[in-house]
């Protein structure tokens, strides 16, 4: 009686479920690196590069531990190329009689593991995933008649179950919430301490030179390949963002500095997202950090809420979702992706800012995400399902569960609400608030109209003024309105004028039907 247990490549925690259900002395461990995944959507090199390598080491950590480990790599000759195709190889090969796996992070995968029992012939069970904080039953309990799921409910009711930044009943500083003294503005010269780098050894040599024999034709580079990739190195990484990064989280969360892509930020998603760290020890060090008076309360709250709120609230929210939420498309969008998204060339210097931090690093800290790459897409008109796919291949913690939310939701309001209760949407000045982009840019940020115009400025407004009919009613959105309306009607028509013509520029109009 053997039992097979795949772990895919977002899988990679020693306590992972399957592991826990199962005996090393009866059990193989699959792991398969398949072009399928690779190229399903074409994600960026190092994103490829990281996760193989974390893969690799993982295998061999699990063989130290005393499980058989049968990892197929991606230039195995007799590699299928897909995970039905190497689990249904593996059973065969190891005369396997029961499949044992943790369910996926994708819709996608899921149905390609509930095929997997019936392919093969030998049962297969599909357990839940228990890395998260608040289960999908849990969430969706929660969720369940409420009117609107608000962030900030599911947040405080996460603080009271598990004890985080808690005096007892009340919170610890007698708020939940301290972004009143967050979200700063940079100051002037601002500047971050560097990233702890890890330098490659062999297996990410290996895994550096595949993916650059076969997939060097995607987004992004290899360049200067110093990623964490394995649980020692991630813990590093974890330690040295709560020693020096940590205690000024908060205060500049959300400013875009020119050529200092992560500023204060962790850059422990991917890490997280691939399992080689969990979130309640993330947030409990934190937290100690605070106990310890080492970083200030509104870094630490601002912190843990990004991952016990925001990380498992969107991830609750994609399951009761369903598949279909990525088809979504509130606004009624249907333009192209403009070609800079690849490429970076363009006069808009925040946008290629973005774009280059995103080429070079498959990383852009939120602001870049939400507040200029997708503002940008969602004024301009975007398809929602291009965006989705974009965000997908480019960032290294780009898996369905975490993406689809913050894109389809969150950045695009496709889904008309479900998570955001307005867009958001704006114009030049909040890019010119939080960063210091606008100072080497062609355009000028003041003005809307115009040949030096900022295209943010006009493009908002445009946003605005053709989505009435659907955003028009919304009381978040009734002091825009408010200026919108208090433009003349010249001035109004100068603005859309100036707005279509840019849009007109970006060749972006789908084919005629
Ligand atoms: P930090 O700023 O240091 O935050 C700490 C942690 O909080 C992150 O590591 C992450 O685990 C968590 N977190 C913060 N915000 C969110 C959020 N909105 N959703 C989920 N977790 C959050 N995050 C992903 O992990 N994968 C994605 O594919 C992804 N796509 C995004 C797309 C868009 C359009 C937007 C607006 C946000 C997206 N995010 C995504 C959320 C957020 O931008 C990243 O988690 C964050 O930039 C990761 O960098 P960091 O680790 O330095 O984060
Ligand atoms: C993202 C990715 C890539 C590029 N390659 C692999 C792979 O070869 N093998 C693997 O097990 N997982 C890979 N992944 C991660 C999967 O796409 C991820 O596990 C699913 O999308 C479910 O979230
Ligand atoms: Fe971006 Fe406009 Fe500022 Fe230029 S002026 S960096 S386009 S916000």
């Amino acid at each position: 009686m053997t039992t097979l247990i795949p772990i895919l490549g977002d899988q990679l925690s020693a306590g992972l479920a399957s592991l826990a259900a199962a005996d090393p002395a009866t059990s193989i461990v699959l792991m398969m690196e398949v072009a399928e995944e690779a190229t399903y959507v074409r994600h960026h090199q190092k994103k490829i590069a990281f996760l193989f390598s974390a893969m690799r080491h993982f295998a061999d950590e699990l063989a130290a531990a005393g499980w058989t480990v049968d990892y197929v790599r991606l230039d195995d000759p007799a590699n299928s190329g897909s995970f039905e195709g190497e689990v249904a190889r593996a059973v065969h090969r190891h005369g396997a009689t029961r499949i044992l796996t943790v369910e996926a992070g994708e819709w996608r995968v899921i149905a390609a593991q509930q095929a997997w029992g019936a392919a093969t012939g030998v049962p297969c069970d599909i357990l839940a995933d228990d890395r998260f904080l608040s289960s999908r039953a849990e969430f969706a309990a929660w969720a369940k008649d409420r009117k609107r799921m608000v962030m900030e409910d599911f947040y405080r009711r996460m603080r009271q179950r598990t004890g985080l930044l808690m005096d007892g009943d009340a919170p610890a500083g007698g708020r939940w919430n301290f972004d009143a003294e967050n979200r700063k503005p940079p100051a002037k010269g601002l500047v971050s301490p560097p990233l702890p780098r890890f330098a490659p050894d062999d297996i990410t040599c290996d895994v550096l030179a595949l993916v650059a024999a076969r997939f060097g034709n995607h987004f992004g580079d290899l360049e200067s390949f110093g990623y964490a990739v394995t649980r020692a190195d991630a813990l590093v990484a974890l330690d040295d963002f709560i020693a020096r990064r940590l205690s000024s989280f908060g205060d500049y969360q959300d400013a875009m500095v020119e050529g200092q892509d992560d500023l204060f930020h962790s850059l422990l998603s991917p890490l997280l997202n691939c399992g080689l760290l969990l979130p309640l020890e993330v947030c409990r060090a934190a937290e100690a950090a605070y106990v310890a008076g080492k970083v200030p309360l509104n870094a630490a709250e601002g912190f843990i809420r990004q991952i016990l709120g925001w990380r498992e609230y969107v991830r609750g929210l994609h399951w009761i979702a369903g598949p279909e939420y990525t088809a979504r498309n509130h606004l009624g969008a249907m333009r192209d992706l403009p070609d800079f998204y690849w490429t970076g060339e363009t006069d808009m210097n925040c946008l290629r800012q973005c774009v280059g931090a995103t080429q070079r690093n498959a990383h852009a800290h939120h602001i870049q995400r939400l507040m200029v790459l997708g503002n940008f897409a969602m004024l301009v008109g975007v398809d929602p399902a291009q965006v989705h796919e974009w965000y997908l291949l480019v960032y290294d913690d780009a898996y369905g569960w975490v993406e689809a939310p913050n894109v389809i939701g969150m950045s695009q309001f496709a889904d008309g609400g479900m998570m955001a209760t307005k867009p958001y949407a704006a114009g030049g000045a909040y890019i010119n608030r939080m960063s210091n982009y606008c100072r080497r840019c062609r355009y000028d940020v003041k003005q809307r109209t115009g040949p030096d115009a900022c295209p943010f400025n006009s493009l908002y407004w445009d946003f605005l003024a053709r989505h009435r009919p659907l955003l028009g009613r919304n009381h978040r959105l009734l002091r825009m309105y408010d200026g919108w309306d208090r433009f003349d009607t010249d001035e109004q028509q100068r603005i859309r004028t100036q707005a279509e013509a840019f849009i007109a520029s970006l060749n972006i109009e789908p084919p005629a039907a």
